[in-house]
C-alpha cells in the first residue's frame, strides 16, 4: 500500500504509514526496470477514498449555477492542468501527494500601502466561504461545472490597500522542485504565473477558491488556494498562490510568454476568436459521457455581466 498513500493529502496520512520520497522514487524506478510504464497504472485513482479524508469547509450555499448539472467529483479531481506535476491531465492526481499545502501564507507585495503576508487561515476569515457553481472552460476545448468554495479575490485586495498606480493583479504559483516533478523541467518558465486587470480581480465573480464539492481543494486543483475566473479560459486561474503583486504595467504571464500568438493577457471565453489548434465555438462538457454532443460556447462564457468591463475594447486584438 506504499504507493497507494502517493495519492493522498501528506496532512492525511498517519505517520506510521509515511514513506520516505526516496524509497517512493526508487520503488518507481524499479517497476520501470521491471516493464512497468508508470507506477500509476498499477492501481485505479483513489478519489472516493480522498474525498472522504479532505476537511469539510463550513460555507454559504450558493446562488450562482443552481441550474446546471454538476461535473462529477471523479472527472474534477482526476482530468487536472496542472503543469508542475507533468502535462499529462492524470499526473497530477496521482503524483501531487507529497505537495504540502499546510502551512501556507500568501506574500502581497508591489503597489501596496505596505506589503504584508497572510496566513491561509487569516485570508479564509476575510469573508465568509461561500459556494460558487461555476462553468469552467479550458482554452484546449474541454469544459467542467465545478462547485467551487471560496470568498471573493475583492476581499483580500480590500485588506491589501493597493494604491493609485495599481493598475494589475500578480499571481504567483509555487515551484517546489522537491514535491513538484514538473518543476524539475523546462516545460515552461517557472513559477507559474497570471495577472488581472484591476477592475477584473474586484469583479464579485472573481474567487479565490480555497475548496470543491465542500472540501478542502485536493492537491491536483490547486490547494490551498487558487484563482478562479469562470468567463477567462481555465489557465488564468492560478493553482498553489503564493505571492500576489500589486503592479502599474500589464505582467507577462506564463502563457504569453511561451506563446504569444497562441495566448493572450484576457483570455476571455469567445467562440468567435480561435486559438491556432482548437476551435473555440465549441466544448466538449467533461463528465457528460462519450456520446454526448459538443456544447456552443458562449460569449464570456455567458458571464454577460462582465460585458461592460471590455466595452470599446476590440476583442480580437485583446484576445
Ligand atoms: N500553477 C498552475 N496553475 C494552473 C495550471 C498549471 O499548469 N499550473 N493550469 C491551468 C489550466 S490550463 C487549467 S484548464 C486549470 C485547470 O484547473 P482544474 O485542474 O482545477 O480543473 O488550471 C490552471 N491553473
Ligand atoms: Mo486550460
Amino acid at each position: 500500500m506504499i504507493l497507494d498513500n502517493n495519492r493522498r493529502n501528506p496532512s492525511q496520512i498517519l505517520p506510521s504509514e509515511i514513506t520516505p520520497e526516496s524509497v517512493y522514487l526508487h520503488r518507481r524506478q524499479f517497476l520501470k526496470a521491471a516493464g512497468v510504464a508508470s507506477a500509476g497504472l498499477l492501481l485505479p485513482v483513489a478519489t472516493h477514498s480522498q474525498a472522504a479524508t479532505l476537511a469539510t469547509l463550513n460555507h454559504q450555499k450558493t446562488k450562482y449555477g443552481l441550474d446546471e448539472k454538476l461535473t462529477p467529483y471523479e472527472d474534477v479531481t482526476t482530468y487536472n492542468n496542472y503543469y508542475e506535476f507533468g502535462t499529462d491531465k492524470s499526473e497530477p492526481a496521482r503524483d501531487a501527494g507529497f505537495f504540502k499545502a499546510a502551512p501556507w501564507s500568501i506574500k502581497i507585495e508591489g503597489e501596496v500601502k505596505q506589503a504584508k503576508t497572510i496566513s491561509i487561515e487569516q485570508l479564509m476569515k476575510l469573508a465568509p466561504l461561500e459556494e460558487r457553481i461555476y462553468r469552467m472552460r479550458c482554452v484546449e476545448g474541454w469544459s467542467m461545472v465545478i462547485p467551487w468554495v471560496g470568498l471573493p479575490l475583492k476581499a483580500l485586495i480590500d485588506v491589501a490597500e493597493p494604491t493609485g498606480n495599481a493598475k494589475f493583479v500578480e499571481f504567483v504559483s509555487i515551484a517546489d522542485q522537491k514535491t513538484m516533478p514538473g518543476t524539475r523541467l523546462p516545460i515552461l518558465d517557472w513559477p507559474y504565473t497570471e495577472g488581472l486587470r484591476m477592475d477584473e480581480a474586484m469583479h464579485p465573480l472573481t474567487l479565490l477558491a480555497v475548496g470543491l464539492y465542500g472540501k478542502v481543494l485536493p492537491n491536483q486543483n490547486g490547494a490551498p488556494v487558487r484563482l478562479v475566473v469562470p468567463w477567462k479560459y481555465g489557465f488564468k486561474g492560478a493553482k498553489a498562490i503564493t505571492t500576489i503583486r500589486f503592479v502599474e504595467q500589464m505582467p507577462l504571464t506564463t502563457w504569453v510568454k511561451t506563446g504569444p500568438r497562441e495566448y493572450g493577457f484576457y483570455a476571455n471565453v469567445n467562440p468567435l476568436v480561435d486559438h491556432p489548434r482548437w476551435t473555440q465555438s465549441s466544448e466538449k462538457r467533461i463528465g457528460n459521457g462519450l456520446f454526448a454532443g459538443r456544447i456552443k460556447t458562449k460569449m464570456f462564457n455567458g458571464y454577460d455581466e462582465v460585458a461592460p468591463l471590455y466595452r470599446g475594447m476590440d476583442l480580437k486584438k485583446y484576445f
